[in-house]
């Protein structure tokens, strides 16, 4: 399938909704979604309630939402009838298809069920274990990117309270290269656009991700400003159906009509090939210069605000075009194509997403993009800038709030003076660190705000023996999933509010905050009725549980922020930065954006205060003869590590996510043809092989040497110890794999 949306999108997403949900439920929180006094859509960061329509969501944030609000409950009964180890032989697609979670279960010492507990005999084990613990750094208190900011906001000041700042997140293993590299190069780790600038751009470069299935409504943004003259261009090693032709179910031209043909130009780049690519522009950008003086750099820009240019030509002089061609894959011919494409556009805006940070050198790649960029002033200027576009929809906001194992001295300050304790100094564990602290007995209590760790971090079987050394898991959650499964001694599943649900206090309803991939903060209200009635929100689990856990040794009124979520917003108010007068200016109509330096006013906040361009050694993966690079991908019916469906349409896969995408010409060379069952072995230094037994393999046009298979399922593949440098953002899009047809496994004796 060469285009995406359309009419199939349409149907495919209410489709699911009208039978999830019922009819009613449905229509209700479709219409509700993303408008200015609806909620915010729970899948991705790209929300853009300004150009709203009528029906506001795409396919995929309608499953979300029919995911979530599903009329099904897990039944009393379920727990009996169900051991821990038979919920660990099911599939994760079976986990979410029970129904949302509404009565706590708690797992004592040597059961092998979960149980249902009081709200109140939960609290008091959480409490009894973490008051007994030797040092508060022997718990661990992780959030996954859907936290609203006020659950985030109480939950770091929790874990702070309590005497942590093991505060690991998603983002760990999703934009922290992207954050890393940004504020090096700028000061500041968020993108420096608006949703308006798409309209006023000339040309935007698609680099390593997949809006179609990840942010589809960033397609209307594309198709937008390919109708006001921009051009696209896509750096990607699979050719992505939504990159190359779109028709918007929005408009009646986008569904009668051919589809708007997107990228102009598409570069299947090898995997990990990207910051050679961006050299090799950079180097032809100054050889532009040097042939005709004064009309290619932004001189002005680059005197006045920048630092480390002529270092930066005089590296580039020396970059090695045959090293280039061999990491990108591409012709020269291409590269040049998109040199010139890039000196002729006056605003330019480079987006990316996973297909950078996930992998060994993603840090001083994403620097390249921001080199590139400011050779041209292309940062803080209309049309032009640099779009890390967000995953998780909260996942920009929690860090803003302050969930981060190493937030700068400045806030910690900040809840110092506010709070009148003294947070911890010392930096936390990421999710990796958390995993090797729980596998080596450093962590003994594993808290969970959401998400599901075991199966979205790196080194599944690591990952999943780590958590069962623990002494208690919690995990707060609406779903079952497969963390849920691997418990420590004791272990608790406190359910929740969903995002979609009317959240009633006793001061009344109160709505939550979030912030999207361009700093726009605003409120969410739940619309339905919750699916039980005993179920808490996030802010009352984590108010109730400090109150538990430190009874009135810290003076914070825990009680008043579960009974109104207004009085968390005024300490957010006071300890955020660009938070002032939060309450008033998140009510406003569409709410209000963050300050941005460099956005808002080629401000840099950097050590030197100007944007510093960067000097990084080019290094590729090294591939061994008769091996492939294997990325780990999301297929267009999931969400992260939640299953909605076995298809991938727009790449043509169906009724199974057990595949592995590899060119037809190395699969010929590996004597393997389409179709063939095959297993997967990964290699990395000092390890034994890792391995994923039983794939289809699939002839699929990625770049050649590459091969691709879904996450969450080859995250088996991926070793703990395979980080990127600096972010430690585990290497999920470059594993060096050996592909051999199928064998059953010998079975010893
Ligand atoms: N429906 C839906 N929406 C989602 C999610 C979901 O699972 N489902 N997840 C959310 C989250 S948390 C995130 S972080 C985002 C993820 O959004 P994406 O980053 O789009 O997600 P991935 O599936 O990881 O896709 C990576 C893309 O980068 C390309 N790529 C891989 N390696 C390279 C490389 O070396 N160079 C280049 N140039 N390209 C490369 C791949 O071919 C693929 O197109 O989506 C968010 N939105
Ligand atoms: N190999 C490989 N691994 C990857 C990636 C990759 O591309 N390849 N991508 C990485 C990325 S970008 C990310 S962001 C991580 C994702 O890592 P996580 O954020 O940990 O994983 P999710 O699958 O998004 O979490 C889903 C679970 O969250 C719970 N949940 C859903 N909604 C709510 C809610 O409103 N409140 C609460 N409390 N719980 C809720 C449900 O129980 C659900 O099962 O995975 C990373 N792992
Ligand atoms: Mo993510």
């Amino acid at each position: 399938m060469k285009w995406a949306a359309g009419i199939p999108g349409v149907t495919h997403s209410v489709v699911p909704a009208l039978t999830g949900m019922g009819v009613g439920r449905t229509v209700k929180l479709l219409t509700k979604m993303n408008q200015k006094d609806g909620f915010d859509c729970m899948s991705c960061a790209w929300p853009d309630p300004d150009h709203r329509k009528v029906a506001e969501f795409c396919e995929n944030g309608a499953k979300a939402v029919t995911w979530e609000a599903t009329p099904l409950a897990v039944p009393t009964q379920f727990w009996a009838s169900h051991s821990i180890l038979q919920l660990r032989a099911k599939s994760e697609y079976w986990l979410g298809q029970q129904g949302r979670l509404v009565e706590p279960v708690y797992k004592a010492k040597g059961d092998a069920h979960y149980r249902p507990i009081s709200w109140d005999a939960a609290f008091t084990v959480i409490a009894d274990r973490l008051n007994a613990l030797s040092s508060p750094n022997e718990a661990a208190f992780y959030t996954s990117g859907r936290a609203s900011n006020e659950t985030a906001f109480v939950y770091q000041l929790f874990a702070r309270a309590f005497g942590t700042n093991n505060l690991p997140d998603c983002s760990n293993m999703c934009h922290e290269s992207s954050g890393l590299a940004m504020e090096e190069a700028i000061g500041v780790g968020k993108a420096t656009i608006g949703y308006d600038d798409f309209e006023k751009s000339d040309l935007i470069i698609v680099m390593g991700q997949n809006p179609g299935t990840n942010h589809p409504r960033m397609l209307t943004a594309l198709e937008d400003a390919k109708r006001a003259g921009a051009s696209i261009v896509a750096i990607n090693p699979l050719r992505e159906a939504g990159l190359l032709r779109y028709k918007n179910p929005q408009t009646v031209r986008g569904i009668v009509g051919k589809g708007t043909q997107l990228a102009d130009l598409y570069l299947q780049v090898r995997l990990g090939g990207d910051m050679a690519l961006l050299q090799a522009v950079s180097r032809r950008v100054f050889a532009a210069e040097k042939a005709a003086p004064g009309t290619v750099l932004d001189r002005a820009f680059l005197d006045r605000h920048c630092q480390g240019l002529d270092e930066f030509e005089r590296h580039l002089d020396d970059l090695d075009e045959s090293a280039v061609l061999e990491a990108t894959g591409l012709t020269a011919a291409e590269i040049d194509d998109l040199a010139a494409r890039y000196m002729a556009a006056d605003n330019v805006i480079i987006t990316w997403a996973m297909g950078l940070t996930q992998h060994k050198k993603a840090v001083p790649t994403i620097k390249e993009i921001m080199n590139l960029l400011l050779l041209r002033g292309n940062i803080g200027k209309p049309g032009a800038g640099a779009a890390p576009i967000r995953g998780h929809s909260n996942v920009q906001g929690d860090r803003t709030m302050g969930v981060w194992e190493k937030m700068p001295d400045a806030f910690l300050d900040a809840l110092e003076a506010e709070f009148g304790f003294s947070p911890p100094r010392e930096h936390g564990h990421d999710s990796v660190q958390a995993i090797r602290a729980m596998r080596d007995g450093r962590v003994k209590v594993w808290f969970a705000m959401g998400g599901n760790l075991a199966a979205a971090v790196s080194d599944s079987a690591t990952a999943e023996e780590a958590m069962t050394r623990t002494a208690l898991t919690v995990q707060v959650s609406t779903k079952l999933n497969r963390s849920h499964t691997v418990v420590g001694e004791e272990a608790l599943i406190l359910p929740t509010l969903g995002r979609s649900e009317i959240d009633r206090q006793d001061s009344g309803e109160q709505f939550v905050s979030v912030e999207d991939t361009v700093c726009a903060v605003r409120p969410s209200r739940g619309q339905v009725e919750p699916i039980a009635p005993g179920l808490l929100s996030e802010v009352a689990i984590v108010s109730r549980l400090a109150r538990e856990v430190l009874g009135d040794t810290i003076p914070v009124d825990w009680a008043a922020f579960e009974r109104d979520y207004d009085t968390i917003r005024e300490h957010i108010a006071r300890v955020v930065p660009g938070c002032e007068g939060y309450n008033q200016r998140v009510r406003q109509p569409g709410g209000f954006v963050l300050a941005h330096g460099p956005r808002d006013s080629r401000t840099f906040p950097t050590p030197t205060r100007k944007a510093m361009i960067t000097v990084n050694e080019l290094e590729h993966v090294e591939c061994p003869p008769g091996r492939l690079l294997l990325q780990t991908i999301r297929s267009h019916d999931q969400f992260n590590t939640t299953i909605y469906g076995l298809n991938d349409r727009y790449r043509g896969i169906k009724n199974g996510r057990a595949v592995i995408l590899v060119n037809p010409d190395d699969l010929s060379a590996l004597g393997l043809v389409d179709g063939q069952q095959v297993d997967v072995f990964s290699e990395f230094p000092g390890d034994a092989d890792r391995e994923l037994r039983g794939l289809r393999a699939v002839a699929y046009p990625t770049a050649p040497g590459c091969a691709a298979a879904y996450f969450p399922e080859a995250n088996v593949l991926v070793p703990l110890e395979s980080t990127a440098e600096g972010s430690n953002t585990p290497v999920s899009k470059s594993v060096v794999i050996r592909i051999e047809p199928h064998t059953e496994r010998l079975v010893a004796g």
